[in-house]
């Protein structure tokens, strides 16, 4: 991307708005703001960083829009180049004729996500907070924001950085040594060496384990709700949801599609699916339903293996069970405010739940087992960086791979070759989260990413 040219782009979303922000970036900006914007106070120049009311004119002098208008200069902007921004009525109309007006006088539309592309290329922003940028625009829940917001703050940057610093030290000491081949490391240099990666390792892990939580908390998790006809599925989503979502009646067969809804537990965004009930059915429409209800199993990240407790337990309900195991599952025992039936349930290992969806007893214990299994005791460490990108993620597990082999190579008195090939291996890994190590068309996938104006 050309990073020397003035870029202009809506800074608001389209459609209607009381009011909408076209933004400016590049050396053109002040000039091109001040060839159309006549402030209603006529002062000569105008300052940086303050806001003036104004008349956006054409060249004929025709009246565009009365906006407001800030110019910031260099290098106090989020581009880090001179900005303007223009606040004009919210209407698509007003920004598309701006927009007009700007590329008539040269300025050229900016690509999505140019304006981050910008704060990064110049150094105001590393490319895990740029990417975070792109997070807190899209969030959805109040703790994605958070964990955005976080991140752009230079959360993770921050542990990346130190963790890096270290390592090069290390490297370094390698290096001089690796010019004296017939002598040893000395055994102070070798300690300080073998510290390093082993811490550099435990935060890597540390960092590494809390992407569950971290995916989770902004992406969110899905719940499967299993179970043989009958068993009350539908009756637990609809006192979950707190509303009579699903369709209850006490005809086995009810469900005959899957439906999913969405709710938060804990500040976890949960979608939660409700199934036909699974069994041999002779009607097309229901064992396609089944079909569907199974087909869901991979993709789920929680099983609920919804019982009658009313019921022995029988072939059916073992045929879902078989279906269960291997993945993450609860035994949900339905209808415990009528007597209980179920018998031997000693052959399976799943956390058990007993609820009464007419009563609402036991959806409490289930919504806080629900959000232990998915955020465990992690929330409670707010001090903790957590990782919400699968790049950073998949990065950092290789990162931990080198680490792990240079502390074996070290501990088998291998070469120091070896040994700094792993570190710079681990370095370059933490180089392509910070970005100073991206390639052209790794940064072209993460901005292209990113909104227009952005
Ligand atoms: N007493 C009592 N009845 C319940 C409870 N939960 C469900 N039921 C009844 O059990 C019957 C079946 O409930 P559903 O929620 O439709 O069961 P399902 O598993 O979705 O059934 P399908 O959609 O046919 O697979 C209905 O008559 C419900 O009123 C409960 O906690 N207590
Ligand atoms: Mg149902």
């Amino acid at each position: 991307m050309n990073t020397s040219d003035t870029i202009i782009a809506p800074a608001t979303a389209p459609g209607v708005g009381g009011i909408a922000i076209v933004r400016i970036s590049g050396a053109d900006a002040l000039s091109a703001l001040l060839s159309y914007f006549r402030p209603s106070a006529a002062s000569a120049t105008l300052e940086s960083h303050r806001l003036y009311y104004g008349a956006l004119r054409d060249r004929s002098g025709c009246l565009v829009d009365e906006v407001m208008a800030v110019y910031m200069a260099a290098p106090h902007t989020y581009t880090r180049d001179d900005v303007v921004e223009i606040q004009c009525h919210g209407s698509q109309q007003v920004i598309t004729a701006i927009l007009s007006l700007y590329q008539e006088h040269g300025l050229r539309l900016a690509e999505p996500g140019e304006f981050t592309y910008r704060a990064f290329i110049s150094g105001r922003l590393d490319l895990s907070q740029a990417e975070a940028v792109s997070r807190l625009v899209h969030a959805k829940t109040d703790s994605a924001r958070k964990l955005s917001l976080e991140q752009v703050g230079g959360a993770l940057s921050r542990e990346i950085y130190s963790l890096a610093e270290s390592l090069k030290k290390s490297l370094v000491l390698i290096e001089a040594w690796i010019d004296f081949p017939e002598e040893d490391l000395p055994d102070e240099d070798l300690i300080s060496i073998a510290t390093t990666i082993e811490n550099a390792k435990s935060k890597t892990l540390t960092i590494t384990s809390s992407y569950t939580c971290g995916r989770v908390l902004t992406e969110g998790a899905s719940i499967l709700l299993l179970g043989q006809p009958n068993v009350g599925k539908s009756s637990l989503l609809n006192a979950l949801l707190g509303e009579e979502r699903a369709i209850v009646t006490e005809v086995p067969g009810t469900t005959r599609d899957f439906l999913e809804e969405g709710f938060v537990i804990d500040g976890i965004p949960l979608r939660l699916v409700d199934t036909a009930g699974l069994c041999k059915s002779g009607d097309v429409v229901e064992s396609e339903g089944v079909r569907r209800a199974e087909e869901k199993i991979p993709s789920a990240d929680l099983l609920l293996w919804v019982v009658d407790s009313t019921k022995k337990l029988d072939d059916l309900d073992l045929y879902v069970y078989n279906r269960c195991v291997g993945v993450p599952t609860f035994l949900i025992l339905t209808k415990t405010d009528l007597v209980a039936e179920f018998g031997d349930l000693s052959f399976c290992n799943f956390p058990i739940y007993q609820i009464s969806s007419k009563t609402g007893v036991g959806l409490d214990g289930l919504r806080r087992g629900i959000s232990s299994f998915f955020v465990g005791d992690q929330i409670s460490a707010p001090e903790a960086v957590m990782l919400t990108e699968r790049r950073h993620y998949e990065v950092l597990l290789f990162c931990l791979d080198c680490l792990r082999r240079a502390s074996e190579l070290l501990v088998d008195g291998s070469t120091l070759e070896l040994l700094a090939f792993e570190i710079r291996e681990a370095l370059d890994c933490l180089g392509k989260i910070s970005g100073e190590t991206s390639t052209e068309s790794l940064l072209d996938d993460i901005f292209s990413g990113f909104c227009i104006g952005k």
